[in-house]
């Protein structure tokens, strides 16, 4: 069983641009006290692939490895953890699932402003389209502690800061 110590742990998922990373980081240690862990972020550092995706031409994630090296941090609790998938996380890791959402045309300009074109783009927009990632999430988790969070402008960005931080303080108070 996973002791918590350090606090609850949150998962951020979403399409790539929804603003998972702009949250997190904003969540981090300042304002929480919890660790941002930007999965992308420590494939890259620990160099955890399996292969490479001719198709979308990127390193495959080797998800049993990612595993392994975060498996003590997240049992000891207080992390926010960032990925555009969240199926392969084991399901006791997280106490709440925040899946973000963006309206097409304006995910489709950051995709844009990110360098994204052609099957790039159009893929990770349908796949907010689809809401795959609510799905997946809504699939791989119990849903009452799978939320959708708007994330379309500066203000919902605001206001889903304070409601995750305020969600925290409440986890906090009710696990002295
Ligand atoms: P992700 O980590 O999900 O790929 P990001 O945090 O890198 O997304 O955000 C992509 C870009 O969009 C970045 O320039 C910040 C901007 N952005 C994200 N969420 C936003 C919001 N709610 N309002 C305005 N801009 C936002």
């Amino acid at each position: 069983m996973s002791s918590r110590t350090h606090g609850p742990n949150i998962l951020l998922t979403g399409t790539p641009g929804t603003g998972k990373t702009t949250l997190g980081t904003e969540l981090g240690p300042q304002r929480t006290g919890l660790n941002y862990i930007n999965i992308g972020d420590v494939a890259k550092e620990e160099e955890l692939y399996d292969g490479y995706d001719a198709e979308y031409h990127c390193p495959v994630l080797d998800e049993d490895r990612v595993i392994d090296e975060l498996e003590e941090a997240i049992s000891n609790g207080g992390n926010v953890v960032d990925y555009h998938s969240c199926e392969f996380f084991p399901e006791r890791w997280f106490d709440i699932v925040f899946v973000l959402r963006t309206d097409n045309s304006v995910l489709y300009k950051r995709l844009e402003e990110r360098g994204y074109t052609g099957k790039k783009l159009s893929d990770n927009i349908e796949c907010e389209i689809f809401q795959t990632l609510l799905d997946e999430a809504r699939e791989s988790y119990k849903p009452e502690i799978v939320h959708e969070l708007q994330s379309s402008t500066p203000d919902q960005m605001e206001e889903n800061l304070e409601n995750i931080a305020n969600w925290i303080d409440q986890w906090k108070a009710s696990h002295p």
